[in-house]
């Protein structure tokens, strides 16, 4: 890898792979969540269908948080059942060939509140503006503004307690960091990931991310970001 972390055509075609398991693993997901499943128990299918798709393994611990257990960015999955009416959040990744890939998502289980709504609708908003601000050139503080800036328009910005994005590729975590510090400057053909958030503590949240190509603009999923209902 070049240490600009902009992607050779190789590395690019196995995050691509990387991306198209996580999607498939995510979509299988979707099919088998139930009232009573536990956070654990959906990390773990995760980890299996993972391998079993043909990745090397998870680019880093799954996080399936139900309900308050979203409102942790970090949340370690945890044995408690799933109810109806609640928002859940799984961010997860593959590692292809050495690439990895990060995907989060926020779905609703059963009807959820008004409040749920709300803030899913936020989020999705300054996750598309900061998606169209991600360009050759940008610079990463002007991206995180711009989904920091709407999320605090909108009342929540004490709630939006880290940065927007960071890149990815042989690493989960790697340059540029896209958050109110950074200094540095995007570069097309860098990978990097669009996750804003709101955390409401005790009660609920909502992150979606997406993983771009800087000078492309189309996320490497294909799984929508609108909010889906299971019931
Ligand atoms: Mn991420």
């Amino acid at each position: 890898m070049r240490n600009d972390h902009v992607k050779s055509t190789e590395e690019l075609a196995l995050m691509r792979r990387a991306a198209r398991i996580t999607d498939d693993v995510y979509e299988h997901i979707l099919g088998i969540v139930r009232e009573g499943v536990t956070e654990r128990e959906l990390a773990d299918e995760i980890l299996h269908k993972t391998l079993e798709l043909g990745a090397e393994g998870v680019s880093f611990d799954t996080i399936v948080a139900f309900g308050a257990g979203g409102a942790e960015p970090h949340h370690v999955p945890t044995d408690t059942p799933l109810e109806r009416g609640v928002l859940v959040t799984i961010d997860m990744g593959s590692v292809v060939g050495g690439l990895c890939s990060d995907f989060t998502r926020t779905f609703a289980f059963g009807e959820v509140g008004e409040e749920e709504r709300e803030i899913y609708a936020i989020v999705l908003e300054a996750q598309k503006r900061a998606l169209a601000a991600v360009a050759d050139g940008a610079r990463c503080s002007a991206v995180d503004a711009v989904a920091r800036n709407y999320i605090a328009e909108r009342g929540y910005g004490e709630f939006y307690i880290h940065g927007t994005g960071h890149g990815v590729g042989t690493e989960i975590h790697e340059p540029p960091t896209l958050n109110g510090k950074s200094e540095e400057t995007l570069a097309a053909g860098q990978a990097v990931t669009v996750e804003p958030g709101i955390y409401l503590p005790g009660r609920m949240g909502v992150r979606i991310e997406d993983m771009v190509l800087v000078g492309e603009g189309k996320p490497f999923s294909r799984h929508t970001t609108e909010l889906l209902t299971l019931r």
